[in-house]
Order: C-alpha cells, then structure tokens, then sequence
C-alpha cells in the first residue's frame, strides 16, 4: 500500500484503513470474487488494479482537469451546470451532509455524463442530454480527452459489476443489462479540493459525510490524503479511517442502490473528505442504473425470515431526490446569467 509522507501532510493520523486489492486482468476469478465479497460484506471499499486504463492517459486527464480548474473564476462560471447536471460546480454548491456542516463542501467539480444530443427520443430525462464542453479554442482536446475517460471507466465499472454479480450468485452479466449498466446513467466529476483546512467540530469540509447513489463509484485521486471512510455509521463516536491514495488504481465502493438490491448484505458506505491544507485533485466515475430502472431486493438476497428492507423505487426519482437535497437552487446563480449567456460551448 502507498504511503506517501508528504501527501499525508496535516492529516494528522495514522488511521489509514486496509482495503482489498482486486486484480480484474486476473485469470483465478474465483478468487477475486471472494476478495470482492470480503471488502463488500465489511466496509465497501476496495482497490481495483489492472483495469486497463492506463498511467500515462490517467495523468493527462488529470493535467487536463487541472487546467479547466486554473481558469478564472467568471470564466469557469459560463459551464455552470444545467438543469440536467452537466458542468460546473463551483465550490460551496453542494452540501453533502446539512446535519453537520455550516455550509457547502469546500470543493469545485466538472459533471460530464452520457452524451445524448437535443432532440434525441431521451433527451427528456432527468440526467440525459448534452453535455457542457469548453471550446477548443480555450481547452484544445479536453472534451475528447473527457470522452475518452467516460468511455473506459464504463468499461472498467461494468467489469467489476461481473464480478459483484458472482459475488451475489447471480449470472455475471447481470448488470450488463440495459436496466442496469448497459443504458446507464453513468456521470464522471472532475473535483479539486481547494487548500482550505478542514474543521469537522465546527462544520467545515471538503465533503460532507454521504455515501454514494448509484450502484458503485470508481475514484481516481492524486496522492494527496483526503478521503476517510466510517465502517458503522452507528457508532458513537464515529470512527474515521483514511484511504491512502494507490497509483495505479480506482478506489471503489458501493452505493446505495447495491444496498437496496442485496438488502443490506452489502453496504454502501458513509465516506467524507477533509483538507488538509493542500490542493487536492480526484475524478469521480458514478455507474448508476438506468433511468426506468426499478431497483428492488434481488431473489438471491431475500427469504421468508428475511424479507426486503426497502421498498422498489425508480431510479431517476430515487437520484433527483438526493440531487435536490444536495446541491444549491439554480436560481442562486442568477447574477452569473449575463456571463452564461456570453459562454463559448460546443453541444
Ligand atoms: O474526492 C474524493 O476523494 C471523494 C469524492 C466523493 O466522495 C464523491 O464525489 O462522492
């Protein structure tokens, strides 16, 4: 495990957790299927190495996200994200836990999803439809860096879905379907962290405590120490442990909808991120069912005395919900209208 002294700067701890290593270029599956159920069935968490991406395009997204990060405040501000969830977030925008913090988490992040152009039969839904892209002249070969991305952690997210599918004794391509990853909702976010240092007694964070909506989230990060995980979020007090960043690999966890349809056997687990002083650098890849998708307790994980915890929910209205709980009205924006309106997008 990586264990970079100076991306630890400030964190103050030793607490870092142990995760399990999953090889998904391994030919002894069965072995990865076991080390996969292991990490799901005590804390959610798991590396994923082998993936096929590699080191030297990660480090060009990550050049490329920078580079969007470092332009001036009112010119990121022309991507503001839409009513579909596409663009900018800036920082304080969304608040992931409102129990807790004072305000938004100290974070700014990019959405990029599905590409579906206006017009199109789907462009109604709620989280289909074009993307926001910075031209060419002012980012050359960002979008088709970005959509490069997109495309390969799809392809990396529904391999480990085969593997969690095993691990639930259904058939591997389980999640390939259209209802689950093969229509998916499927939504990458650039973040920075800014240097802000992180104060949880008095409310202050890089992102509030949540855990994830979708099925499961592949996370890419520089080696700056950031995220921390709760194992029992019932615990009094909670307990906190880092995960060290690991070149090379996707940190991955469960979301919610992994918890409603394995009734709970598999959790989606309570995860922040605290600053600690430095600039700090991830992408987030959420792999989310369909729209229609109806998310209900798998055969494989109910019984007589153990019938479902939840009730079925659509995904999109399940998704909305958290969206709407979470991220500021966009009618707060409206002083940034006129700069919008002069923006410099393709799509
Ligand atoms: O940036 C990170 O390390 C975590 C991001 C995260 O938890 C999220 O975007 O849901």
């Amino acid at each position: 495990m990586a264990n970079n002294s100076d991306g630890m700067q400030g964190t103050g701890t030793n607490n870092v957790s142990v995760l399990n290593f999953i090889d998904i270029s391994s030919p002894d599956v069965q072995q990865s299927v076991s080390l996969l159920k292991q990490a799901c069935l005590d804390c959610g968490f798991f590396y994923v190495v082998n993936h096929g991406i590699s080191q030297e395009f990660m480090d060009e997204v990550f050049a490329e996200s920078r580079k969007f990060f470092e332009l001036p405040l009112a010119e990121k501000m022309k991507f503001l994200r839409n009513e579909k969830n596409r663009g900018y977030t800036p920082v304080l925008d969304e608040r992931l836990d409102a129990d807790n913090q004072v305000h938004g988490d100290y974070k700014e992040g990019y959405y990029i999803g599905v590409e579906v152009p206006e017009g199109d039969s789907d462009a109604d839904k709620p989280f289909y439809g074009p993307n926001r892209w910075p031209s060419a002249d002012l980012l050359p070969g960002w979008r088709e860096t970005m959509e490069q991305f997109h495309r390969k952690a799809l392809e990396v997210a529904r391999a480990v879905a085969r593997i969690i599918a095993l691990a639930l004794e259904l058939e591997a391509d389980f999640f390939d379907k259209p209802a689950m990853l093969g229509q998916p909702i499927a939504i990458m976010r650039l973040l920075h962290y800014e240097g802000r240092i992180s104060d949880p007694l008095n409310g202050i964070y890089g992102a509030g405590a949540h855990s994830d909506y979708g099925l499961i989230t592949l996370l890419a990060t520089d080696d700056v120490y950031g995220l921390q995980i709760c194992k029992d979020k019932d615990a009094q007090p909670q307990i906190w442990e880092y995960i060290a960043p690991v070149k090379g690999a996707f940190v991955v966890n469960l979301g919610d909808m992994l918890e409603r349809l394995s009734n709970c056997i598999f959790k989606s687990t309570l995860h922040r991120v605290l600053g600690n002083g430095q600039d700090r650098y991830s992408i987030a890849f959420f792999a989310e069912p369909s729209h229609d998708c109806l998310v209900e307790c798998l055969p494989t994980c109910k019984s007589e005395d153990n019938p479902p915890k939840f009730p079925p929910i659509k995904y999109s209205t399940y998704l909305s919900q958290r969206y709407k709980d979470t991220h500021t009205e966009l009618n707060a924006y409206k002083s940034y209208q006129p700069l919008a309106a002069k923006k410099s997008t393709r799509g």
